[in-house]
């Protein structure tokens, strides 16, 4: 049989949807298994990642207690996959996991034997409601007024009661990216990120890992009031709360979204679809036994074992849509951004690290006089041709450089901030009424593993890549570019404390011809 996973607002995002009912019946039986079973909620949640020292301190670890064989930790924990090309493939078998062990527990209840893990779609613009947190997790109580296992106590967002996701953070770009892997030093991340071996904790996030994934985690989790991060805005403790599955179940589904489309087309490069080589992934079945799985046995939801699929793409539209894709020939986008894949050039960087504390910080970076001008040339001639009426002798220019604003080594102590990124803010402007100028944002979700120096790129922190082209290109038009230097401006949600420790060490640019 396969699965419908539906919508969390299809039937009102309450308790009289009985698929909300039912995943709180089944979240509170894994609650009450031990640490040790691995087909319980907290042994889920280790799966990906553990700090134990914050599960202490909010009640989710008691020193002492019974812990699994170290083998079987070593085995299944601390394995979620970011800044990497397999983010989208690892979290796709992880969710399907808990999914299963979810709905045995509904069925010995006497629950729906077809329930399916519901997902939020907070970028659906026909939904008013949809960027809010659904009232079935933001209610302390069920309808008989016992405890509700979808209420966390740590879950902040940005201060608002009840939760609402700004719509700027859940705009859906990283749709448009042609090609699922990035081709890095420089240049964009991808729909899916970067080739990597396994990475628990990496350097460079996909798109669709940066926006909307990762800052929809620290607008949910937030900080409290002193200063300790929600648990979902840290990787660490981000598994315990139940809305952590309905968003990565939404993560899942723009894949779907992005697959669907046949100009796009999945990594064919064995090292996906076979990897990674260093570590497997694996997750806990229903009967207790373990499942080894590469990112090739996630590409067909509706095939076994995975057997989902989402509610819109039930309707035959999207069916004839998906026949279409899969039929496209095998040298796709992807095998062409192999052979002809540009480098990114640099075009200049800023002179020091720098240090986001208050309100926001500022930078200049200083561009190669000779390649910006270039740069703003590429610009011109485009202007000049679309608005002539004769065409010019030696046919269209060719298309101007794409620009790409790099924050490197961005590293923090704590992981709950959100930073805005604007190019060339004029001083004394409100940011919100200049969001032609909003560069991207950076939601700190892993940043504070990513800088610790014991990970596996030595504390280096995380770094983004946004696409600038379209405001330096509108910033030429009307006369505002000066091709010496580009202005930024790193502009948090909320004031960030000293002891946030958030620095970024380089903000640069790059060109890639197009
Ligand atoms: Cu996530």
């Amino acid at each position: 049989m396969v699965y419908v996973r539906k919508s969390v607002w299809a039937n009102g995002g309450g308790f009289s949807d009985p698929i909300l009912f039912w995943y709180a019946k089944g979240v509170e039986a894994l609650q009450k298994k031990p640490m040790s079973d691995k087909t319980g909620w907290r042994f889920m949640a280790a799966v990906h990642g553990i700090d134990k020292a914050l599960w202490q301190q909010y009640g989710y670890y008691t020193p002492g207690e019974a812990m699994p064989p170290q083998s079987e930790q070593d085995l299944f924990w601390n394995q979620c996959q970011h800044q990497t090309w397999y983010f989208i493939p690892w979290h796709r078998g992880y969710v399907w996991s808990i999914e299963g062990l979810v709905r045995e527990e509904i069925i010995k209840q006497g629950g729906p034997a077809d329930w399916a893990m519901p997902y939020w779609n907070y970028s659906d613009s026909q939904n008013p409601q949809a960027r809010m947190l659904p009232p079935a997790f933001a209610s302390k109580t069920l309808p008989d007024n016992s405890p509700n296992p979808l209420y966390v106590a740590q879950r902040y967002g940005l201060g608002t009661v009840p939760i609402v996701l700004p719509a700027k953070d859940v705009t859906l770009e990283a749709l448009l990216q042609p090609r699922f892997t990035g081709t890095g030093a420089g240049a964009l991340s991808g729909f899916g990120g970067l080739k990597t071996g396994f990475s628990h904790s990496g350097q460079v996030s996909g798109r669709l890992e940066n926006h909307p994934h990762n800052i929809v985690h620290v607008d949910v989790g937030g900080e409290a009031a002193n200063g300790d991060p929600g648990l979902m805005s840290d990787p660490d403790t981000a598994g315990l709360d139940p809305i952590f599955w309905l968003h990565h179940a939404n993560i899942d589904r723009l894949w779907s979204v992005w697959t669907r489309n046949p100009n796009h087309q999945n990594p064919t490069d064995p090292a996906w679809l076979n990897g990674p080589m260093d570590r497997k992934f694996v997750v806990p079945t229903v009967d207790g036994t373990n499942y080894f799985y590469t990112p090739a046995e996630m590409l067909d939801s509706t095939a076994a074992p995975l057997n989902y699929i989402y509610d819109e793409e039930q309707s035959s539209a999207d069916t004839v849509m998906m026949v279409a894709a899969k039929a496209a020939p095998q040298a796709g986008v992807e095998g062409k951004a192999m052979a002809d894949g540009k480098k990114a050039e640099l075009v200049g960087a800023n002179a020091s690290t720098i240090k986001l504390v208050g309100a926001g910080a500022k930078t200049s970076v200083k561009l190669d006089q000779a390649l910006g001008n270039q740069m703003a040339q590429g610009f011109k001639a485009m202007r000049g041709f679309a608005t002539s009426t004769t065409p010019p002798a030696d046919g269209a220019p060719k298309p101007a450089d794409q620009v790409l604003l790099n924050l490197e080594n961005i590293r923090a102590d704590k992981d709950a901030a959100v930073v805005d990124v604007y190019v060339n803010l004029p001083a004394g402007e409100n940011p919100e009424d200049r969001l032609d100028l909003l560069a991207g944002t950076i939601g700190f979700f892993g940043v504070r593993k990513a800088s610790l120096p014991d990970q596996p790129h030595g504390g280096m922190g995380i770094s983004e890549v946004f696409d600038i082209t379209r405001i330096v290109e509108c910033l030429e038009a009307s006369g505002a570019l000066s091709t010496d230097n580009l202005n930024i401006d790193l502009i948090p949600r909320k004031a960030v404390s000293e002891d946030a420790g958030i620095t970024v060490e380089r903000i640069s640019i790059y060109r890639q011809e197009q």
